[in-house]
């Protein structure tokens, strides 16, 4: 096992791998930045460095300065948690190159799954179901012109550095397809400085479901069943539950299976989700990787009692998984609500500010992760997460009753805060009932 991990991200994950490594006796160093300087999170690391100016691009992503602060705190890994470097295959690299483990995947699968043309590349390889589409990168536009033609229309456009819904156009019509292609080249090859792009059958009115899986240095490789996370906003999430309401357990074997093969296929050797749309009709297609650990995983670690941070640290350090696939239990049903510092009520605007009054909610089968107190400054320069209230109860509808209680329960005094707009979803019928695809938000709301 590791000595000394050096955290490099801040707020409620870099909180969740302190209290990780403190549980597996690792010493912890947060790096933090003028913005983040005081946050009472930071206490509980061992050690904190700052390691510049608020601006991501002058701290949390400046890689030079988060390895030098390894180096002079004899940290001997570095856990990205999400964002930020994360998924950043140079990044990783290069510590390993200053002989400091990168927690997370391969420079080598992260950079074959980054790429999502390639990653439909390694799927179909695989033999897993992707969605109707190019061989890989659109080369012309003849080429596009035929593809689009086998495939059908709709069609949408999408930019192979992208994901997570950025540098993605849809097209309805044939006749606007080589204009739409020419767009879609230079958006992204202004937002990724990247211009490759490929094309897929557009998927109408889909669910998003994704597969966590993990798997360490020696060949193990286990699914952790799925996350329905179709309630976004924006390409956003908003809440996220296991198991999905929307698939059979005949699906949900093919699915997990397909996500188990796809990473054998790129050589994934730690914590990562595999992502689906499923359609109307209740079949699933192959859309990216997201080669990290998610916002979303306590919903996992509920249904199975597994701590995924450290799983995917033991796997970093070379230890083999402590579970096969035969052993891993899934139990009830858990839901995820993501508290945001935003008003609901001004198309979801950033409030940072001074919490005066923070009182999470508790009780039985009820999780809250926040790095949020009386008296903590919420920063405007960062992701608007403030805290995550997961829930754990037998089945759906005991889990939703407890959501509910929760949400309610739940003070923050004076941010404007999310938490109304979910009151409104745990109690709308196409939530209840689970029929809501991706436009559910923006359609009701
Ligand atoms: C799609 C799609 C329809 N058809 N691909 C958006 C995020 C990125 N991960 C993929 N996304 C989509 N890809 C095809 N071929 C619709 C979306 C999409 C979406 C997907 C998941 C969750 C929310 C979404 C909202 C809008 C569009």
């Amino acid at each position: 096992m590791f000595r000394r991990i050096l955290i490099a991200n801040r707020g409620e994950i870099a909180l969740r791998i302190i209290r990780a490594c403190r549980e597996l006796n690792v010493e912890t160093v947060c790096v933090f930045s003028e913005e983040d300087r005081g946050g009472e999170y930071l206490d509980l690391a061992d050690r904190a460095i700052c390691i510049g100016a608020a601006a991501p691009r002058e701290s949390y992503l400046k890689s030079d300065r988060i390895i030098a602060a390894a180096e002079v705190s004899g940290s001997d890994a570095v856990h990205p948690g999400y964002g930020f470097l994360a998924e950043n295959a140079a990044f990783a690299e290069k510590c390993r190159a200053c002989n400091i483990e990168f927690i997370g995947p391969s420079a080598e699968s992260m950079r074959l799954l980054g790429d999502k043309a390639s990653a439909r590349t390694v799927a179909k390889k695989a033999k897993v179901q992707i969605v109707p589409g190019s061989d890989g990168v659109l080369e012309d536009d003849n080429e596009t012109l035929q593809v689009a033609d086998r495939v059908g229309f709709p069609i949408m456009i999408k930019a192979s550095a992208g994901g997570g819904g950025r540098g993605m156009r849809v097209v309805h019509d044939k006749t606007d397809l080589l204009a739409t292609l020419k767009q879609a080249k230079q958006e992204a090859s202004g937002a990724f400085n990247n211009s490759a792009v490929y094309l897929e059958r557009y998927i109408e009115r889909p669910r998003h479901v994704e597969v966590q899986i993990i798997a360490d240095h020696h060949g193990n490789t286990v699914h952790l069943g799925e996350r329905d996370c179709t309630l976004q906003r924006r390409h956003q999430k908003l809440v996220e539950e296991s198991p999905s309401p929307a698939i059979a357990p005949r699906t949900r074997a093919d699915l997990c299976a397909a996500a188990v093969k796809l990473a054998k296929a790129a050589n994934y050797n730690s914590a990562g989700t595999v992502e689906f749309l499923v359609d109307v009709k209740g079949r699933f297609y192959f859309i990216e990787v997201n080669a990290r650990i998610q916002v979303e995983h306590p919903v996992t670690e509920m249904v199975t009692g597994l701590d995924l941070i450290k799983a995917q640290i033991r796997a970093a350090a070379g230890e083999p998984l402590e579970f096969s696939q035969k052993t891993v239990t899934f139990h009830g049903h858990a839901i995820e609500c993501r508290i945001n510092a935003e008003d609901p009520d001004e198309k979801f605007r950033p409030c940072a500010g001074l919490i005066t009054k923070f009182r999470p909610p508790g009780g039985h089968g009820v999780r809250v992760d926040t790095y949020a107190h009386d008296g903590a400054r919420i920063s405007p320069k960062y992701d608007s997460l403030l805290a995550k209230v997961i829930v754990h109860q037998p089945t759906r509808p005991e889990a939703i009753r407890c959501m509910q209680r929760c949400l309610a329960e739940f003070t923050i005094e004076p941010l404007k805060t999310t938490i109304p707009f979910l009151r409104k979803v745990m109690e709308h019928p196409h939530w209840l009932s689970g029929e809501i695809d991706t436009g559910f938000v923006e359609r009701t709301f």
